[in-house]
């Protein structure tokens, strides 16, 4: 009765999703078996899928800029500075849990010692090729473009895997702007209210914008999904790799099951499980949409609306921690590397180990938060160990799969870092004025 259309009410969105996810497959494996479409129509079939990842992109920019800037400025400029090496030290500290758990996983597992390097080599579709000092996608045979169309879905291709060097906003030059401006006009008192009611405001447009593009989102991500089962070209690839997916999957399992979940118990005393199930939203869209940048509009909603986090602190942490903490890619960048050095038969000694664990952190902070930017940053973390860019081939088959599960850590650990950050900062934001609090808008 009452209690299942008040559920019903309440969840919408999350269900209508799953239904569009279990849709999307089934969708996806009937036309892939009987559809025989064209490279065209395929590229014709995704796009209401790729309409939702532009829309959500678009909106990141706006709402970075109105949330940061609102954020900060309804702060005062001691307790901002407070909160945000809270969730610098916190994001740092469970990044190189990640990595550790990672190490420790793939050194045990040894995913990479029994298998034979050429064997897997040989059935790689693209490679990285370094010109000019930065690397481009190649395939390995020399593509004979037939038609214009097709020149645009090989561009299109190489843009999924290349475009954060080229479509991605320089978003941690953005936050810091942000900051910085949001600290100048709260400080300005008076006369800097124009400006802050401005940014209010924007913020809440952007805001009313992001719930547009939820309404639309199930229809999005039932042909992403179908969209990309059409696509794959080889799934007989993933037996191969089996065991390589199998330890950083269990890796990104204990890490967001356990250890985060701990840590979070730990500090706020609340159930964990709770929380990352107020998340559900958000972790299957990044699952969906490989971008934790792209999943911002949606991981605010969740944390703010399902999980009741200060906006004071979501406003501040969340973008932060989108662009800079990846537990997920920093766990998955130390798998790879390893398992890359096992089928090269190299024997790692200690130090190289030190020097993946460290490569594979700063290499995750360095990722925006774009579908399968960790890959590209992997060639950091392999040539500090001497192997070449070109081993990425080994990998990148199975990347796109990976890319879901590592982005939705990447997104857990943004949220359960805003739930604890929250905590430790609740003297100071009880002391604050309650009237800054008045500011900010809730559109929803
Ligand atoms: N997919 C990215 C993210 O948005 C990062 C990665 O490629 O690892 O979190």
């Amino acid at each position: 009765g009452c209690d299942c259309k008040r559920f019903l009410k309440n969840n919408w969105l999350l269900l209508s999703t799953i239904l569009a996810v279990v849709l999307g497959i089934g969708v996806g494996v009937l036309v892939r078996e009987y559809g025989k479409l064209s490279n065209l129509d395929k590229f014709y079939f995704s796009f209401p899928g790729e309409v939702l990842m532009r829309m959500l992109k678009l909106i990141i920019l706006p709402l970075i800029i109105s949330s940061m800037i609102t954020g900060v400025a309804a702060l005062d400029s001691s307790v901002s500075g407070k909160i945000g090496l809270r969730a610098v030290v916190y994001y740092f500290c469970t990044t190189v849990m990640a990595v550790i758990l990672g190490i420790v996983l793939v050194v045990t597992i040894k995913p990479g010692v029994s298998q034979k390097a050429d064997e897997i080599d040989r059935m790689g579709i693209f490679y990285l090729k370094k010109q000019n000092n930065k690397y481009h996608v190649a395939t390995e045979e020399p593509v004979t473009i037939v038609t214009p169309t097709e020149t645009l879905l090989n561009k299109t291709k190489e843009y999924k895997i290349v475009g954060m060097y080229s479509d991605g906003i320089n978003v941690l030059g953005l936050i810091v702007f942000c900051l910085v401006f949001g600290i100048v006009i709260g400080k300005m008192g008076e006369k800097g209210q124009v400006l802050v009611d401005f940014f209010n405001a924007l913020n809440e447009a952007t805001m009313r914008i992001v719930q547009i593009i939820m309404w639309y989102m199930p229809l999005g991500i039932l042909f992403l999904i179908a969209g990309k089962i059409i696509e794959v070209e080889d799934w007989e690839i993933f037996r191969k790799l089996g065991l390589y997916m199998a330890t950083v999957l269990s890796g990104l399992a204990i890490h967001s099951v356990v250890i985060l979940p701990l840590i979070y118990l730990i500090i706020v005393r609340k159930n964990p499980f709770r929380f990352a199930i107020g998340m559900a939203q958000a972790l299957l869209t990044a699952l969906m949409i490989s971008s934790s940048s792209a999943t911002l509009p949606v991981t605010f909603r969740c944390a703010e609306e399902k999980n009741h986090v200060d906006k004071r602190i979501t406003r501040f942490v969340l973008p932060v921690g989108a662009t800079i903490n990846m537990d997920g890619t920093a766990l998955y960048e130390a798998v790879a590397a390893v398992f890359i050095a096992q089928l090269n038969d190299l024997e790692l000694d200690i130090g190289q180990i030190v020097t993946i664990s460290v490569t594979a952190t700063a290499a995750s902070i360095g990722a925006a938060g774009v579908p399968q930017a960790g890959l590209v940053t992997m060639v950091i973390v392999l040539s500090a160990v001497g192997l070449t860019a070109e081993d990425v081939t080994l990998i990148i088959a199975v990347d796109w799969l990976l890319d879901r599960f590592r982005t939705m850590v990447n997104v857990l650990g943004d949220a359960f870092g805003a739930g604890v950050v929250e905590k430790l900062s609740k003297r100071e934001l009880e002391q604050m004025d309650v009237t800054s609090e008045v500011n900010i808008v809730n559109p929803f």
